[in-house]
């Protein structure tokens, strides 16, 4: 029953199974793996796409002879395996050419060397057909006040982001932009750190429609935030273009735990949000399998991914169709809010001069009736309906 297949569309990136373990304590744990071998992997376990980094399939630094043949070979497995390449997303921070950033290194030269290489990723995101473009700018950030000015940053991620999605108009390519954001991790802080953050940038930008967010559940968590009310904020704003799936215990360094680990509640409202809201982009793991798994581990955590959100998506729809919980959600007056504060036709005046209103302290006095509904959820989460 919680066996997934292509129609669940769940993606992990190459850089997930394919991570070898290194950390900044440690060497790699694990031997490299071959993408071809990720692909068959992956199709075998249910999965629908595979997603990369530039870098995490050509390595850095490759001819155009050596590229063509990684990429010939790349997309016969993907005939073979039926796979899709739903997003791709370029590497602006391992090399040390971006130890300030990106788009926004206050060296010039660099910035312009990052806009090429993210120019030329576009091309290839286009000829293996990915629909969504993931931005993060991992190092676009400070560990300093005097070394960044943030406005001049803002004013050089917008002009960045202004001629990619010119180019993409241009070129008529089919692919949207979906901007990452994290608070902090490799650098000390940075730019655009949470969603609404990220939210508010793309509204800058000249052509925002081509723009969304690709939030991570870590990443949110790390900043203390409940994911679950992010993400619910983009899905308002028609903005979430993709989703990155993991798990993370609290404030802590990016986890990059399997789905399902972490915080599960925030989990299983998450899967019970997407499931309504009806988002229909791809469920994309971006998680990491300990360094303590051999690649017997690595497939284990990643159909561990897959299985506890169908769980999840199980869990939740019971808890929906259970006769006592829509009762508790009545009581809980949680459809009220829904409906308008004014009635058709009313105005503020009428609002202030409606005469036998409750009081203020009559108001007070009813309860809400949260604790069993959420008991009610608790239970259907644990599976003890
Ligand atoms: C880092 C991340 C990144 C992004 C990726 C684009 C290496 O914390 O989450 O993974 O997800 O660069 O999707
Ligand atoms: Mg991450
Ligand atoms: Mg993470
Ligand atoms: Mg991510």
């Amino acid at each position: 029953a919680f066996s997934p297949t292509p129609a669940d569309r769940f993606s992990f990136g190459l850089w997930t199974v394919g991570w070898l373990g290194k950390d900044q304590f440690g060497d790699p744990t694990r031997s490299p793996l071959d993408p071809v071998e990720a692909l068959e992997r992956l199709a075998d376990l249910g999965a629908w796409g595979l997603t990369f980094h530039d870098d995490d399939l050509i390595p850095f630094g490759s001819s155009d002879a050596e590229r063509e043949a990684i990429l010939a070979r790349f997309r016969k497995a993907l005939e073979s395996t039926g796979m899709t390449v739903p997003m791709i997303t370029t590497n602006l921070f391992t090399h040390p050419v971006f130890k300030d950033g990106g788009f926004t290194a206050n060296d010039r030269e660099v910035r312009r060397y990052a806009i090429r290489k993210v120019a030329r990723n576009l091309d290839l995101a286009a000829e293996l057909g990915a629909k969504t473009f993931v931005a993060w700018g991992g190092r676009e950030g400070a560990e300093s006040g005097a070394a960044k000015d943030v406005r001049n940053a803002l004013d050089r991620m917008k002009e960045a982001f202004d001629l990619l999605a010119e180019y993409v108009l241009e070129q008529g390519y089919d692919i949207r932009f979906a901007i990452e954001p994290k608070p902090n991790e490799p650098r000390g802080d940075i730019l655009l750190p949470t969603v609404g953050h990220a939210l508010s940038f793309i509204e800058r930008l000249e052509h925002p429609e081509l723009f969304g967010v690709n939030p991570e559940v870590g990443h949110e968590q790390m900043a203390g935030l409940n994911f679950t009310h992010g993400i619910s904020q983009a899905l308002w704003a028609g903005k979430l273009f993709h989703i990155d799936l993991n798990g993370q215990n609290s404030i802590k360094y990016d986890q990059d735990l399997r789905f399902g680990n972490g915080d599960l509640r925030q989990a299983f409202w998450l899967v019970d949000l997407l499931e309504r809201a009806g988002y229909a982009g791809p469920r994309h793991f971006d998680f990491k399998p300990p360094r303590t798994e051999d690649y017997d581990g690595v497939w284990a955590s990643a159909a561990g991914c897959m299985r506890n959100y169908l769980i999840l998506k199980e869990r939740a729809a019971a808890f929906r169709a259970d006769p006592e919980v829509q009762e508790a959600l009545r009581v809980a007056k949680v459809d009220e809010l829904a409906q308008p504060t004014l009635g058709a036709g009313e105005t503020l005046a009428d609002l202030r001069n409606q005469q036998d209103t409750p009081t203020a302290d009559e108001l007070a006095e009813r309860g809400c009736a949260f604790e069993r509904l959420d008991q009610l959820a608790m239970d259907h989460l644990l599976a003890a309906r």
